[in-house]
């Protein structure tokens, strides 16, 4: 039987290597949005997105939830990975299956081979919404890479080098595009410029980012 998704060709780009072990797939997603949108709605109701405090008291003004069997936090003791979700006192929702297969495939195409996430920061961005430098280093074995997947309004990525000062350059992420880093990029400095106000017609007037890790 012809189902709808197969009149659509997998927009399937060829990598582009932003450094040695740093590759943007573009659209590499995109022919699992059907998939991914429902996927999440299910988390967001069990696990709501939710405004963070850093260590030092500030909000993190882009709203985070998680799924997978750890979820990163941040409060006043830290940052850290946690099993359960401190909103419900509950376990995060499972890795969903669509998840699981992305982040493989997409490993796999940046050459890491057999990844299997456990963790999946999920990010809410609305105009104005930026995400300050920053290295991702609350993940147990750094030799494990990290999916990035874009949903929604266009970002600026900044990608920057191993200390804060060094210069960054901007990778424009669109819906569906995939980041995939490790190896010796895997501790780069990074972050995302104020989201421009917009309207996806899929997502309306956000971005959303999920990055799924090998956390435990
Ligand atoms: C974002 N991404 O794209 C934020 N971190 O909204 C990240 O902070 C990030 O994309 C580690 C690895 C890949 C990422
Ligand atoms: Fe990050």
């Amino acid at each position: 039987m012809q189902t709808e998704l197969d009149l659509f060709t997998p927009a399937h780009g060829e990598p582009q290597w932003l450094g040695n072990q740093v590759a943007l797939l573009p659209g590499f997603a995109l022919d699992r949005v059907e998939r991914l949108l429902p996927a999440l709605r299910e988390i967001v109701l069990a696990a709501p997105f939710r405004n963070m405090t850093t260590p030092g008291g500030r909000t993190i003004s882009v709203r985070v939830t998680n799924c997978g069997s750890l979820g990163w936090i941040s409060d006043l003791r830290g940052y850290r990975y946690s099993p359960v979700d401190p909103l419900s006192g509950l376990p995060w929702p499972a890795l969903p299956g669509v998840f699981l297969e992305l982040a493989r495939a997409a490993a796999q195409s940046a050459g890491f081979d057999d990844f299997v996430p456990d963790a999946c920061l999920i990010n809410s961005y609305l105009p104005g919404n930026r995400l300050t430098l920053h290295q991702d280093r609350n993940e147990r074995d750094f030799s494990q890479p990290i999916v990035s997947v874009s949903l929604g309004l266009p970002a600026t990525f900044l990608l920057g080098g191993h200390e804060r000062a060094e210069r960054t350059v901007r990778v424009a992420l669109q819906h569906g595009d995939v980041m995939v880093w490790g190896g010796e990029d895997r501790l780069r400095f990074h972050g995302i410029l104020p989201l421009k106000d917009g309207r996806h017609p899929l997502l309306g007037a956000r971005r959303i980012n999920f990055t799924l890790r090998k956390a435990g």
